[in-house]
C-alpha cells in the first residue's frame, strides 16, 4: 500500500519536474546549493492503518522471540519506506518520529545526501574490506579524518580515535584516562616485572585500583566498564558484577529557572562538594579517581540539565585533583542542542580532556587532548 503510494508520488514528482523544471509540492532538492536534480520526496502527514503494534509486527515479534530476547521491541519497521521525520512500520503505519532511534538519526530517514555518500564506490571499499584500522589503515585515512571528524573537533582537541558504538567509545576513553593517569605517576620508568606479571592475572599493581567518577542518572553504555558508570535504570545493571567506583549526585534543578536561581545554585554547589568529597574518599580507599565522566545533558536518565557554571566548576575540580575530564556527547553531539557540541554552550576554550561521540555521527570515537595519547612506545620497543 505504502510502497505503491510512494512510487505514485515519486512518479508525479518526476513528471512535474520534467515538465516544469521545478519540484512539485511534497518534493525537494538535495539542498539549495546542490545540483538541481529531483532525488526524493517527503511525506507530509502521519497515516495510521492499524493499532500499534499491528498484526504484522506481532507476528514478527513471535518469530524473533524464538531467536532472541524481544522484551524491548515496540514494533517492526520498514526502513526502506521511511522518509525524513516519518517512520513507517511493518503494518504500513506512518508515524511522525520524535524519537529518532534514541537520537541516532541525524537528518531523517533515507536522506538523499547520505544515501549518495553510502553508495559512493570510494566509501564502499571500507565496508567490504573491513580494515583493521589500527594496524592497516587505508592510504586516505589521515585526509579523511582531517576533512571529516577533525573538522568538527572540540576546542583544544587535535586528536581523534575512531570506534564503532557509544559504549566502545567510552570504554576506550576510560582506558586512555587510566593509562594517562599511570603514565603521569610512572614517568618514563618502564613497568616493573611485578606490574607486568600481575596485570596478566588482573591483580594490582599491574591492574591498578583506579576509578572513574560518574553521576547518578547517567547513561554511558552497557559494556562492563561503561555499565559501572551508568546509573539510570535497574534493569541495565541488575545481576552484573561491577566496579566499586564513586557516584556523585547530578543536580536536580527546579523550574522555571528564573524563579529558583538561588536554590539551583545551592543544589549545584551541593553536588560539586559531594564530588570533591568522593574524590578524597576514594583516594583514601586506595582507588584514586583517574577520570570524571559526565553528559552535558543527562538523556536516558531523564533530560536532566545543569548550568554552564556547574560544568566549568566541575572541570576545575577535575584539574585540581589530577583527574581527566571526559564529556560524553554520544547523545548530545552533532547539532541536537543548536551548537555542534552541547558543551559549546559552556563557553569554555578548554572544555574537556576527552569528548566521546557516536549515534548521529553515524560512527563512534573520542576526541582528546595531546596528553591523553596512550602510546606505549617504550613497551612495544622492549617487546613486552
Ligand atoms: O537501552 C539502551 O541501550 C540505550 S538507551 C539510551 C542509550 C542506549 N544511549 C546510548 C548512549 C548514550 O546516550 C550516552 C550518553 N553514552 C553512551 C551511550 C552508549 O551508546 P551505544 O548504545 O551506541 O553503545
Amino acid at each position: 500500500m505504502a510502497s505503491s503510494l510512494l512510487s505514485r508520488q515519486l512518479a508525479v514528482c518526476l513528471q512535474h519536474n520534467l515538465r516544469m523544471g521545478a519540484p512539485a509540492a511534497g518534493c525537494r532538492y538535495v539542498s539549495k546549493t546542490a545540483t538541481k536534480t529531483m532525488v526524493e520526496f517527503e511525506y507530509d502527514a502521519p497515516s495510521m492503518k492499524t493499532e500499534v503494534p499491528g498484526p504484522r509486527s506481532k507476528e514478527l515479534a513471535k518469530q524473533l522471540g524464538e531467536i532472541q530476547n524481544v522484551g524491548a521491541v515496540h514494533f517492526f519497521c520498514n526502513y526502506e519506506e521511511s522518509r525524513g521525520n516519518y517512520l513507517v512500520d511493518a503494518d504500513g503505519n506512518r508515524m511522525l518520529d520524535l524519537y529518532t532511534q534514541i537520537s541516532s538519526i541525524p537528518i531523517g530517514y533515507n536522506h538523499p545526501s547520505l544515501m549518495k555518500a553510502m553508495a559512493n564506490p570510494n566509501n564502499l571499499s571500507t565496508f567490504v574490506n573491513r580494515p583493521a584500522l589500527g594496524i592497516l589503515p587505508p592510504e586516505n585515512f589521515p585526509d579523511k579524518l582531517i576533512e571529516s571528524l577533525l573538522s568538527v573537533a572540540p576546542t583544544g582537541m587535535t586528536r581523534v580515535q575512531t570506534m564503532s558504538c557509544g559504549s566502545c567509545s567510552n570504554e576506550n576513553a576510560f582506558k586512555a584516562m587510566f593509562i594517562w593517569y599511570k603514565l603521569k605517576e610512572r614517568g618514563m620508568r618502564l613497568p616493573s616485572e611485578e606490574e607486568s606479571t600481575s596485570c596478566m592475572i588482573n591483580q594490582s599493581p599491574g591492574s591498578p585500583n583506579l576509578s572513574i567518577l560518574s553521576f547518578m542518572g547517567a547513561f554511558h553504555g552497557r559494556t562492563m566498564g561503561c555499565l559501572a558508570t551508568t546509573h539510570s535504570k535497574v534493569i541495565h545493571k541488575l545481576d552484573v558484577p561491577s566496579f566499586d567506583w564513586p557516584v556523585a549526585p547530578f543536580p536536580r534543578l527546579r523550574y522555571p529557572l528564573e524563579e529558583f536561581a538561588r536554590e539551583n545554585a545551592q543544589e549545584e554547589d551541593r553536588c560539586l562538594e559531594e564530588v570533591e568529597d568522593l574524590i578524597v574518599k576514594w583516594r583514601q580507599k586506595g582507588k584514586p579517581v583517574a577520570g570524571i565522566v559526565i553528559e552535558p545533558i543527562q538523556a536516558e536518565g531523564g533530560d536532566n540539565h545543569a548550568s554552564p557554571d556547574f560544568f566549568l566548576k566541575l572541570r576545575s575540580i577535575a584539574r585540581k585533583h589530577g583527574c581527566a575530564f571526559h564529556v560524553d556527547e554520544v547523545q548530545t553531539g552533532c547539532g541536537t542542542t543548536g551548537k555542534f557540541w552541547a558543551h559549546e554552550h559552556w563557553g569554555s576554550d578548554d572544555p574537556a580532556d576527552v569528548v566521546s561521540f557516536s549515534k548521529k555521527m553515524l560512527t563512534g570515537g573520542y576526541f582528546y587532548r595531546d596528553e591523553l595519547q596512550a602510546d606505549k612506545v617504550e613497551l612495544s620497543l622492549s617487546h613486552f
